[in-house]
């Protein structure tokens, strides 16, 4: 398909990718769900660029489910995401990091095929210092049809059919894969469309560039130390290279920036509390970051496993993530198996 003088948008983009694969995965309620998502988050991200000028920013003095203070912005990024996403037909219940409970569709609507997941406002501890932030989706199917419970969404991450994240930086970015391949959007605030900025995005398998927060070094178990010494001690030692680090404790930026030029991410668990697996969580960031990842060549594990394989108990279940170029992925992984 040509695209307009102006460019593909995401919408051309989408029919092109559903005639290209005969309408397999992408479904026309598919395609919906997704352009309704991308205007939803159009106008999140107007929320979060007003900053202090707008009425949703500050703390809504209020905790979510996570046990952490939610923004106002957060309570309007969900609010957002769940209205806009109720009536259109394709989905038969929501779930978000600030709900505790799934979001059934209201009776009034007709229910559909799908089961949306999302981060409204991931980072947004960063909105009050003018950090990039963003919203993370994932999108599993549900053929069950009947009214769907919390272990209808306990699925793989391996059977999302969609998955995508939003920055809300200097351009916004919609980054997409519907499984075949990764692309990147660019929002054209003029005319208020998605161009196709970069298509097929792949993550280079080596890198010299690695993410995580070094503060919490001394509570890291040993795969991890041994890994991040080799890095720090750069070219006269192991990995006889120099490695650069960069740490935004923002996801979204932090993945964006490893889909542009490779890089690895790291939130391992740590000895602080054992019982849990680390401080992201599997159905809404890990599982959708781990799809994009790996659709662009690279891998997302847990230390030991692969991450789309992991069963989910739960939820709002937590895990430790590695993801991002190949090689450094499965260097760490080895580490962790090795003991
Ligand atoms: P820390 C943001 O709160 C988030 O969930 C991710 O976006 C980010 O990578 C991480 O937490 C930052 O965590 O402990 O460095 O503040």
């Amino acid at each position: 398909m040509r695209s307009t003088s102006h460019g593909m948008t995401l919408t051309q983009h989408l029919i092109e990718e559903q005639r290209k694969h005969n309408n397999n995965n992408i479904t026309a309620n598919l395609r919906l769900l997704i352009e309704v998502i991308s205007r939803a988050c159009r106008l999140i991200s107007y929320h979060v660029s007003r900053g202090a000028l707008g009425e949703a920013y500050g703390s809504s003095n209020k905790k979510n489910i996570q046990g952490e203070i939610q923004k106002k912005v957060d309570i309007l990024a969900n609010s957002i995401l769940l209205e806009a996403n109720e009536w259109g037909g394709n989905l038969s219940a929501m779930a978000s990091e600030e709900m505790e409970d799934i979001h059934l569709i209201p009776d009034c609507f007709p229910k559909g095929d799908y089961l949306l997941l999302f981060d409204p406002l991931d980072g947004s501890s960063n909105i009050d210092v003018n950090v990039s932030v963003g919203t993370i989706f994932s999108v599993l199917p549900y053929l069950e049809g009947n009214i769907p419970t919390e272990t209808s969404f306990l699925q793989k991450g391996s059977h999302q059919v969609a998955a995508g994240y939003f920055v809300y930086g200097p351009q916004i970015s919609l980054v997409l894969t519907t499984g075949y391949g990764v692309n990147c959007f660019t929002l054209d605030r003029e005319l208020g469309s998605w161009i196709l900025t970069h298509r097929n995005l792949r993550i280079p398998p080596d890198t010299l560039e690695y993410a995580i927060n070094t503060s919490n070094q001394r509570h890291w178990y040993a795969p991890v130390q041994r890994y991040i010494k080799e890095l720090i001690e750069g070219e006269d030692a192991a990995r006889k290279a120099d490695f650069n680090m960069r740490w935004i404790a923002s996801m979204v930026s932090d993945v964006h920036r490893i889909l542009h030029r490779g890089g690895i991410f790291m939130y391992p668990a740590d000895k602080r509390t054992p019982n849990k697996p680390g401080k992201l969580r599997l159905m809404y960031e890990a599982n959708p970051m781990a799809f994009i990842v790996e659709q662009a060549g690279g891998a997302a594990t847990n230390g030991k496993n692969r991450i789309l394989d992991i069963q989910p108990q739960s939820l709002h279940e937590r895990v430790a993530v590695f993801l991002g170029s190949k090689n450094e992925v499965d260097r760490v992984t080895r580490y962790h198996l090795e003991g």
